[in-house]
């Protein structure tokens, strides 16, 4: 294939609810939604998964949008690009912005596999028609606040809930929700709040029968997390520390988790997200899908992703009127009864982007090939 066209919207869509980490609140989803056409008129679609600004990663929309102007592009422009790998080779010189790169071959996969006429998680090797559903809930005012929350999305079937916590939002929490729902599956994430010498947290939360804890030390980390890991019998999981398979590799060998979480976005697209899957698959670390956030396009790739075989507990996958009033895409992703997603068989994303409501959000619109 051949980009003939590639065009960004910079969209802004409001959250049904704030959503709070120990990072900060935000209030409405800033992403970018990308569309490329090619020479045979197919369109693919991407999400660039970047914040607004610089807390989770050091993207920002803003930084992404330049990657992709003045680098990616030049690079791309008029090159036959038969696979999304041949895109992975061309932008490699790009160090890091993981989530520009991510979101330009995740149109290229959509492309790709609708050329092939396939649905999108059987050209990566899916073996599951549905996938599992938690939920992440953020840090509330209070905890009968959070309370509330938890009973509402169990109602809805979700399989297993994730809390936010952060330096004294932490074991009380904890404490309070196991005492309500002594059974249901429940973990934590600090997204890199904490530092080793709170590890007397850790050793308490030990106490609760988590599913796992996510990323309790700093972002950039494997030595601490390793030794934490020594520490407490509760399995690490990872998310902001695994950015490549270099890292995924690094943190089995120094042994600083016991799960990861896969999101394509950070670690820089769909290939190395296969390429992390498929490592711990052969190491025995089980993986799941994480989330940030996504509208309905970018959703689509978590679910799909979703589908591998070592894929081993719920994801971070909602449907969309857990984060959006409505999303911009056709059918919008629904929970089924048993807390499930189906996987959708139409060829690529398998979901119609709605233009009009695409462009509803749109704050800024910019045309880059041709
Ligand atoms: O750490 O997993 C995270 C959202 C934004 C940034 C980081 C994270 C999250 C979530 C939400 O936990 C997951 C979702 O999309 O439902
Ligand atoms: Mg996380």
């Amino acid at each position: 294939m051949i980009i003939k066209s590639l065009e960004l919207y910079r969209i802004a869509v409001e959250l049904k609810e704030p959503f709070t980490t120990s990072f900060g609140t935000i209030w409405r989803r800033e992403t970018v939604v990308v569309k490329v056409v090619d020479e045979n008129g197919n369109t693919g679609w991407g999400e660039i998964v970047s914040g607004s600004g610089p807390w989770y990663t050091y993207e920002t929309i803003d930084t992404a949008i330049h990657i992709v102007k003045d680098y990616i592009v030049p690079m791309i422009r008029g090159r036959e690009i038969d696979h999304p790998k041949t895109f992975c080779d061309i932008v490699k010189p790009i160090r890091g912005h993981n989530m520009a790169k991510a979101g330009i071959e995740m149109a290229l996969w959509d492309l790709y596999a609708k050329e092939l006429n396939m649905p999108l998680y059987s050209v990566l090797g899916g073996v599951r028609s549905r996938v599992e559903c938690g939920v992440s809930i953020g840090i509330k005012s209070s905890i009968d606040e959070l309370l509330k929350a938890i009973e509402y999305y169990l109602d809805q079937g979700y399989r297993r809930v994730k809390i936010k916590i952060k330096p004294g939002w932490d074991v009380n929490v904890v404490c309070r929700v196991r005492r309500e729902y002594p059974n249901t599956p429940l973990q934590v994430d600090a997204n890199a709040a904490y530092t080793l010498s709170d590890y007397r947290v850790f050793k308490s939360l030990d106490e609760y029968n988590l599913e796992m804890i996510e990323q309790p030390l700093h972002y950039d980390d494997l030595v601490d997390h390793a030794v934490l890991q020594r520490l407490i019998k509760t399995p690490i999981c990872l998310d902001e520390s695994i950015k490549s398979i270099n890292d995924a590799k690094s943190a089995y060998k120094l042994g600083s988790c016991t799960i990861i979480n896969i999101k394509p976005g950070r670690v820089g697209g769909i290939m190395e997200s296969l390429r992390i899957h498929d490592f711990c698959m052969t190491v025995g670390i089980p993986v799941w899908i994480g989330g940030m956030l996504e509208t309905g396009i970018g959703r689509a790739f978590l679910v799909a992703l979703a589908t591998l075989p070592n894929v081993k507990y719920p994801n971070d996958i909602s449907a969309s009127n857990r984060y959006y009033v409505e999303d911009i895409v056709e059918p919008p992703w629904t929970l089924n009864s048993d807390g499930t997603i189906t996987v959708p068989t139409k060829p690529g994303i398998g979901v119609e982007v709605l233009e009009d409501r695409l462009r509803k959000y749109t704050v800024k619109t910019i045309k880059l090939i041709p």
